[in-house]
């Protein structure tokens, strides 16, 4: 499987559930390699970016409007086939019918607060890891244990 790369926002509903440490510890436990981290609150220019591809939807401003609203940490990953995988691990979109095991499924009741995003594609991917990072933040290294993922 090819090496990947993925980002991931822990959003404000996670920042404020004080699920930082506990989502971090699942994808390091799984064998992600994590090779950017940052936290930040999300500009509305850095959010319209980052949602291009729901503007006109009904849920777009909400969306906008809720990703702005509180700090948010910036995950990039790095992996073999780490844009399915990390999916799998968060669950589908609506926390009320995620399942139980995932990170929506566990932190989440909602649809629109539902805790964490996830890139869908390597397309998006690409997209969105230049939005929250510059290319020198994202880290090239050797993990010691990495025979053993
Ligand atoms: P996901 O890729 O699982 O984050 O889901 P989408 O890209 O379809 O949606 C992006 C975000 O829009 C979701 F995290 C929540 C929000 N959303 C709504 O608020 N209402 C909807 O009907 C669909 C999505």
């Amino acid at each position: 499987m090819a090496n990947e790369r993925t980002l991931v926002l822990i959003k404000p509903d996670g920042v404020m559930k004080r699920e930082i440490g506990e989502i971090l510890t699942r994808f390091e436990r799984k064998g992600l390699k994590i090779i950017g981290l940052k936290m930040l609150k999300v500009t509305i220019d850095t959010a319209e970016r980052h949602y291009s591809v729901h503007k006109g939807k009904p849920f777009y401003g909400s969306l906008i409007e809720y990703i702005t609203s509180g700090p948010v940490i910036a995950i990039a990953m790095e992996g073999d086939g780490s844009i399915a995988i990390v999916r799998k691990m968060i669950g589908s979109t609506d926390g009320a019918k995620a399942e139980p095991g995932t990170i929506r499924g566990d932190f989440s009741m909602s649809l629109n607060y539902n805790t964490v995003h996830a890139s869908d594609s390597k397309e998006s991917a690409d997209y969105e890891l230049l939005i929250f990072f510059s290319k020198g933040e994202l880290l090239e290294f050797e993990m010691p244990d990495q025979k053993y993922i």
